[in-house]
C-alpha cells in the first residue's frame, strides 16, 4: 500500500492559521481516496500551530510527500524536505501550488517532481510513474479543468474540532455570531482579472473563473451541517459572488436554501 502524506505548513506568521482551511489538500486527498481506495493510505499532515523547529517530529513516515508551495512558506517547506530526506530517505517529494508554478527550476533543486497548472489528473499519472520507477521531474497541464466534474472535498482528513470552529463568523462591530460553529468553503476556481501585481502569472493565463453548480454547493453545505454541526460558512473564493447576475442569483439562492449564515471574506 502506498502511503501518501500531504503536508500543510505551520503558517507561523499568521495570528490565527485556523481562520482558513487546507482546501487544496481536502480536494486532492478526496480524489486519491475515491479513485485509489485500498491501494493508498492518505494523510493530511497538519502542522499549523506547531513550532517549525519541532515540525519533523509530527510527520509520520510516508512513501510520497506532497506540498503546495506558497512564497511565504517556501523556506520552511524546503527545510522540511531536507529533514525528511534524512529521516525517511526512500520517500519522494512532489510539489505544486503558486510558488512551484512560478519558479519551477528553483524548486526542482529541492523536490523530485514539480506540478504546473491544475493537476488533478497529472497526480494520478505521477503515482503510476512512481510505481514504475519512472517519476518525471516536471508535470504540466496548460488547460483548466471542469470544477463540476470533481467530487465535494471531504473534511474527514482532520478532526471534527479542527473543521468546526467558533469565532469564524464574527463581524468587527457585532459579536453576535461569535459562538456559531463555522468553517470555510471554496465554491470556485481561478480569477477573471489580470492584475499586474498578482504573483500568479500562470493562473492569469489559465481557464478564468469557474463556479461549482448550485446543487453541488447545497450538497457540500448539507454535508458540513450533518457531519460537523456547521451553522455558518466563510467563503474563501477570490470572487465570492459570481459577477453575472443570473449566475449570482442561483449561486446565492443555493447558499440561502441551506439555512446557514455566511460571510464573504478571504480571511487572510
Ligand atoms: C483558498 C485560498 C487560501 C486558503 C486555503 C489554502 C490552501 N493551501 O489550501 C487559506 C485561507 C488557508 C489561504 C491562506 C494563504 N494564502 Co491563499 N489562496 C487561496 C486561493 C483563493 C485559492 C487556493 C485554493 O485552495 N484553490 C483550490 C485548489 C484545489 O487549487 P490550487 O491550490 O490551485 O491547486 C491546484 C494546482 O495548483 C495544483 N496543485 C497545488 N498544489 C499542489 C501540490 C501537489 C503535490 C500537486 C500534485 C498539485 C498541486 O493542483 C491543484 C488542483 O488542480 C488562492 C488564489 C488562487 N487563484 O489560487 C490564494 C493564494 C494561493 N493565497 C495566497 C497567499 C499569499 C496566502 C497566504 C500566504 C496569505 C497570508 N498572507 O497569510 C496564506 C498561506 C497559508 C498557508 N500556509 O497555506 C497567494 C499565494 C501567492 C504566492 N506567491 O504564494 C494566492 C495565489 C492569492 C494571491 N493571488 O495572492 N489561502
Amino acid at each position: 500500500m502506498l502511503r501518501i502524506g500531504f503536508i500543510f505548513p505551520s503558517s507561523h506568521y499568521l495570528f490565527d492559521p485556523f481562520k482558513g482551511d487546507p482546501h487544496t489538500h481536502f480536494h486532492l486527498l478526496t480524489l486519491l481516496e475515491d479513485r485509489l481506495g485500498a491501494q493508498v493510505e492518505v494523510k493530511l499532515i497538519d502542522l499549523r500551530g506547531i513550532d517549525p523547529k519541532f515540525a519533523l517530529y509530527h510527520v509520520p513516515e510516508c512513501d510520497m510527500f506532497l506540498q503546495s508551495i506558497y512564497t511565504l512558506d517556501v523556506d520552511e517547506q524546503i527545510e522540511l524536505v531536507a529533514g525528511l530526506r534524512k529521516d525517511y530517505p526512500q520517500a519522494v517529494h512532489l510539489a505544486g501550488g503558486p510558488h512551484a508554478q512560478e519558479f519551477p527550476k528553483e524548486m526542482q533543486e529541492f523536490f523530485d517532481a514539480i506540478f504546473i497548472g491544475e493537476c488533478e489528473e497529472l497526480l494520478f499519472r505521477a503515482i503510476e510513474d512512481f510505481e514504475r520507477n519512472d517519476l518525471q521531474k516536471l508535470y504540466t497541464n496548460p488547460q483548466g479543468i471542469d470544477v463540476n466534474e470533481y467530487p465535494m472535498p471531504r473534511r474527514n482528513f482532520l478532526s471534527k474540532s479542527n473543521v468546526s470552529r467558533t469565532d469564524m463568523l464574527s463581524l468587527k462591530r457585532d459579536s453576535s455570531f461569535k459562538e456559531l460553529r463555522g468553517t470555510t468553503v471554496l465554491f470556485s476556481r481561478g480569477c477573471p482579472y489580470q492584475c499586474a501585481f498578482c504573483a500568479m502569472e500562470k493562473t492569469r493565463k489559465g481557464a478564468g473563473i469557474r463556479y461549482r453548480r448550485p446543487d453541488l454547493i447545497v450538497e457540500e453545505i448539507e454535508y458540513l451541517k450533518r457531519d460537523y454541526g456547521i451553522q455558518g460558512i466563510s467563503l474563501l473564493d477570490e470572487i465570492g459572488i459570481p459577477m453575472r447576475r443570473k449566475e449570482a442569483i442561483t449561486h446565492l439562492e443555493a447558499i440561502g436554501s441551506c439555512d446557514v449564515v455566511w460571510l464573504g471574506a478571504h480571511s487572510q
